[in-house]
Protein backbone atom coordinates (compact mmCIF):
# COMPACT_ATOMS: atom_id res chain seq x y z
CA UNK A 1 0.00 0.00 0.00
CA UNK A 2 1.88 3.39 -1.56
CA UNK A 3 0.83 5.77 1.65
CA UNK A 4 2.46 3.48 3.97
CA UNK A 5 6.23 4.11 4.44
CA UNK A 6 8.74 2.12 5.92
CA UNK A 7 8.58 3.33 9.13
CA UNK A 8 4.69 2.78 9.29
CA UNK A 9 5.06 -0.87 7.93
CA UNK A 10 7.76 -1.54 10.90
CA UNK A 11 5.36 0.43 13.58
CA UNK A 12 2.12 -2.10 12.26
CA UNK A 13 4.16 -4.93 11.94
CA UNK A 14 5.59 -5.02 15.53
CA UNK A 15 2.31 -4.14 16.72
CA UNK A 16 0.65 -7.21 14.67
CA UNK A 17 3.06 -9.88 16.92
CA UNK A 18 0.84 -9.49 19.60
CA UNK A 19 -2.62 -9.38 17.16
CA UNK A 20 -1.82 -11.71 14.42
CA UNK A 21 -5.47 -12.79 14.07
CA UNK A 22 -8.29 -11.20 15.67
CA UNK A 23 -11.56 -13.07 16.44
CA UNK A 24 -15.09 -11.62 15.85
CA UNK A 25 -17.30 -11.48 18.74
CA UNK A 26 -19.85 -10.06 20.77
CA UNK A 27 -19.30 -6.43 21.77
CA UNK A 28 -17.84 -5.81 18.47
CA UNK A 29 -19.40 -3.37 15.31
CA UNK A 30 -17.95 -2.20 12.05
CA UNK A 31 -18.00 1.07 11.33
CA UNK A 32 -17.59 2.22 7.68
CA UNK A 33 -16.96 6.09 7.03
CA UNK A 34 -18.40 8.12 4.06
CA UNK A 35 -18.45 5.75 0.98
CA UNK A 36 -20.43 8.38 -0.77
CA UNK A 37 -20.42 9.30 -4.64
CA UNK A 38 -19.17 12.90 -3.92
CA UNK A 39 -16.11 11.25 -2.02
CA UNK A 40 -15.33 8.53 -4.77
CA UNK A 41 -13.33 9.11 -8.71
CA UNK A 42 -15.58 11.79 -10.69
CA UNK A 43 -17.12 12.98 -7.44
CA UNK A 44 -16.83 16.62 -5.84
CA UNK A 45 -14.45 15.84 -3.65
CA UNK A 46 -12.90 12.35 -4.88
CA UNK A 47 -10.47 10.89 -2.33
CA UNK A 48 -7.23 9.83 -5.12
CA UNK A 49 -8.00 5.56 -4.83
CA UNK A 50 -11.12 5.80 -3.20
CA UNK A 51 -13.05 3.28 -4.99
CA UNK A 52 -10.37 0.92 -4.30
CA UNK A 53 -11.39 0.14 -0.43
CA UNK A 54 -14.74 -0.87 -1.62
CA UNK A 55 -14.46 -4.36 -2.35
CA UNK A 56 -12.33 -4.84 0.33
CA UNK A 57 -15.07 -3.46 2.99
CA UNK A 58 -17.66 -5.61 0.93
CA UNK A 59 -15.47 -8.66 2.79
CA UNK A 60 -15.43 -7.04 5.76
CA UNK A 61 -19.16 -6.09 5.72
CA UNK A 62 -19.56 -9.92 5.28
CA UNK A 63 -17.78 -10.67 8.06
CA UNK A 64 -19.94 -8.76 10.44
CA UNK A 65 -23.12 -9.92 8.62
CA UNK A 66 -22.17 -13.51 9.13
CA UNK A 67 -21.87 -13.86 12.17
CA UNK A 68 -25.24 -10.69 13.23
CA UNK A 69 -23.06 -8.06 14.38
CA UNK A 70 -23.88 -4.25 13.43
CA UNK A 71 -23.08 -2.82 10.50
CA UNK A 72 -22.82 1.36 11.38
CA UNK A 73 -22.57 3.46 8.04
CA UNK A 74 -21.70 6.96 8.71
CA UNK A 75 -22.21 9.57 6.44
CA UNK A 76 -21.47 13.21 5.32
CA UNK A 77 -24.79 14.95 4.80
CA UNK A 78 -24.15 18.75 4.39
CA UNK A 79 -27.14 21.65 4.28
CA UNK A 80 -26.39 23.22 1.14
CA UNK A 81 -24.58 26.50 2.63
CA UNK A 82 -22.40 24.27 5.11
CA UNK A 83 -19.34 26.32 6.98
CA UNK A 84 -16.85 23.92 4.85
CA UNK A 85 -17.68 25.13 1.21
CA UNK A 86 -15.37 27.47 -0.59
CA UNK A 87 -18.14 29.71 -1.39
CA UNK A 88 -18.72 29.83 2.76
CA UNK A 89 -15.07 30.52 3.29
CA UNK A 90 -14.43 26.68 3.95
CA UNK A 91 -11.69 24.91 2.30
CA UNK A 92 -13.99 22.14 0.51
CA UNK A 93 -15.85 22.30 -2.79
CA UNK A 94 -19.04 21.38 -2.28
CA UNK A 95 -19.97 18.14 -1.42
CA UNK A 96 -22.81 15.76 0.29
CA UNK A 97 -25.53 17.93 -0.36
CA UNK A 98 -28.35 16.12 1.95
CA UNK A 99 -30.29 14.26 -0.03
CA UNK A 100 -28.31 14.77 -3.20
CA UNK A 101 -27.02 12.08 -6.13
CA UNK A 102 -23.28 13.28 -4.28
CA UNK A 103 -24.44 12.31 -1.00
CA UNK A 104 -25.59 8.47 -1.93
CA UNK A 105 -23.52 5.63 -0.70
CA UNK A 106 -21.42 4.17 -3.57
CA UNK A 107 -23.88 1.46 -5.49
CA UNK A 108 -20.81 -0.87 -5.12
CA UNK A 109 -21.17 -0.66 -1.05
CA UNK A 110 -23.19 -3.85 -0.22
CA UNK A 111 -24.35 -2.42 2.97
CA UNK A 112 -26.89 -4.74 4.75
CA UNK A 113 -30.53 -3.84 5.23
CA UNK A 114 -29.72 -3.76 8.91
CA UNK A 115 -26.85 -0.75 8.29
CA UNK A 116 -27.26 2.17 10.97
CA UNK A 117 -26.68 5.19 9.17
CA UNK A 118 -25.48 7.99 10.99
CA UNK A 119 -25.30 11.24 9.50
CA UNK A 120 -22.59 13.67 10.72
CA UNK A 121 -22.17 17.59 9.41
CA UNK A 122 -25.56 18.31 9.46
CA UNK A 123 -25.16 21.83 11.60
CA UNK A 124 -24.49 24.61 9.07
CA UNK A 125 -21.32 25.76 11.38
CA UNK A 126 -20.13 22.51 12.42
CA UNK A 127 -17.09 20.87 10.56
CA UNK A 128 -18.28 17.60 11.98
CA UNK A 129 -15.68 14.97 10.46
CA UNK A 130 -16.25 12.68 13.65
CA UNK A 131 -19.54 10.34 13.55
CA UNK A 132 -19.75 11.32 17.09
CA UNK A 133 -20.64 14.83 16.65
CA UNK A 134 -24.09 13.25 15.87
CA UNK A 135 -25.52 13.25 19.23
CA UNK A 136 -27.32 9.68 19.06
CA UNK A 137 -24.23 7.50 17.97
CA UNK A 138 -22.64 6.54 21.45
CA UNK A 139 -26.30 6.09 22.13
CA UNK A 140 -27.07 3.37 19.90
CA UNK A 141 -23.19 2.15 20.40
CA UNK A 142 -24.67 1.73 23.83
CA UNK A 143 -28.16 0.08 22.90
CA UNK A 144 -25.65 -2.30 21.38
CA UNK A 145 -23.18 -3.43 23.41
CA UNK A 146 -20.70 -2.08 21.54
CA UNK A 147 -17.32 -2.13 23.23
CA UNK A 148 -14.91 -2.67 20.27
CA UNK A 149 -15.05 -0.60 16.68
CA UNK A 150 -13.57 -1.55 13.63
CA UNK A 151 -13.08 1.46 11.37
CA UNK A 152 -12.60 1.74 7.59
CA UNK A 153 -13.62 3.97 4.94
CA UNK A 154 -12.60 8.00 3.93
CA UNK A 155 -11.19 9.86 4.52
CA UNK A 156 -8.06 8.81 6.60
CA UNK A 157 -7.18 12.23 7.59
CA UNK A 158 -10.79 14.09 8.21
CA UNK A 159 -13.67 11.46 9.68
CA UNK A 160 -11.37 8.12 10.17
CA UNK A 161 -9.08 10.32 12.45
CA UNK A 162 -11.90 12.51 14.48
CA UNK A 163 -13.46 9.43 14.70
CA UNK A 164 -11.02 6.85 15.75
CA UNK A 165 -9.59 10.14 18.48
CA UNK A 166 -13.28 10.44 19.68
CA UNK A 167 -13.90 6.48 19.92
CA UNK A 168 -10.74 6.41 21.82
CA UNK A 169 -11.60 9.08 24.49
CA UNK A 170 -15.33 7.33 24.49
CA UNK A 171 -12.75 4.28 26.35
CA UNK A 172 -13.70 2.06 23.12
CA UNK A 173 -11.67 -0.30 21.95
CA UNK A 174 -10.77 0.56 17.92
CA UNK A 175 -9.16 -1.75 15.30
CA UNK A 176 -8.02 0.04 12.26
CA UNK A 177 -8.59 -1.74 9.31
CA UNK A 178 -5.34 -0.47 7.10
CA UNK A 179 -6.64 -1.93 4.33
CA UNK A 180 -9.51 -0.15 3.78
CA UNK A 181 -9.04 3.34 4.24
CA UNK A 182 -7.38 6.23 2.06
CA UNK A 183 -6.50 9.62 2.67
CA UNK A 184 -7.09 13.08 0.97
CA UNK A 185 -3.45 13.93 2.12
CA UNK A 186 -4.10 17.62 1.25
CA UNK A 187 -0.22 17.39 2.85
CA UNK A 188 1.42 14.69 1.44
CA UNK A 189 2.13 13.44 4.85
CA UNK A 190 -1.42 13.39 5.64
CA UNK A 191 -2.50 9.94 5.47
CA UNK A 192 0.85 8.78 7.13
CA UNK A 193 0.40 10.96 10.44
CA UNK A 194 -3.12 9.93 10.53
CA UNK A 195 -2.44 6.48 11.10
CA UNK A 196 0.15 7.32 13.26
CA UNK A 197 -1.22 9.19 15.40
CA UNK A 198 -4.18 6.57 15.68
CA UNK A 199 -2.06 3.94 16.44
CA UNK A 200 0.10 5.48 19.08
CA UNK A 201 -3.42 6.63 20.79
CA UNK A 202 -4.50 2.71 21.03
CA UNK A 203 -5.89 1.82 17.80
CA UNK A 204 -4.77 -2.02 16.49
CA UNK A 205 -3.91 -1.81 12.83
CA UNK A 206 -5.33 -4.51 11.26
CA UNK A 207 -5.91 -5.99 7.47
CA UNK A 208 -8.93 -8.31 6.44
CA UNK A 209 -6.77 -11.55 6.18
CA UNK A 210 -6.55 -11.01 10.46
CA UNK A 211 -10.09 -11.37 10.53
CA UNK A 212 -11.05 -15.04 12.02
C1 LIG B 1 -14.63 14.73 5.23
C2 LIG B 1 -13.68 16.29 3.88
C3 LIG B 1 -14.84 17.01 3.86
C4 LIG B 1 -14.53 13.47 6.00
C5 LIG B 1 -15.80 15.44 5.25
O1 LIG B 1 -15.47 13.19 6.75
O2 LIG B 1 -13.52 12.73 5.87
N1 LIG B 1 -13.57 15.16 4.55
N2 LIG B 1 -15.89 16.57 4.56
ZN1 LIG C 1 -17.82 17.28 4.41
Amino acid sequence: MTQFTERDESLMTSKRKSTDQIELGKGDALLISDIQNDFLSGGRLAVPEGEQIIPVLNRYIGQFSHRQLPVFAIRDWHPANHCSFIQQGGPWPEHCVADSKGAEFSADLHLPVSALVISKGTDVEQDGYSGFTNRTFKEQLDNAGVRRLFIGGLATDYCVLNTVRDALSHHYKVVLLTDAIRAINVRRQDGENAINEMIQHGAIPVTLAMIK
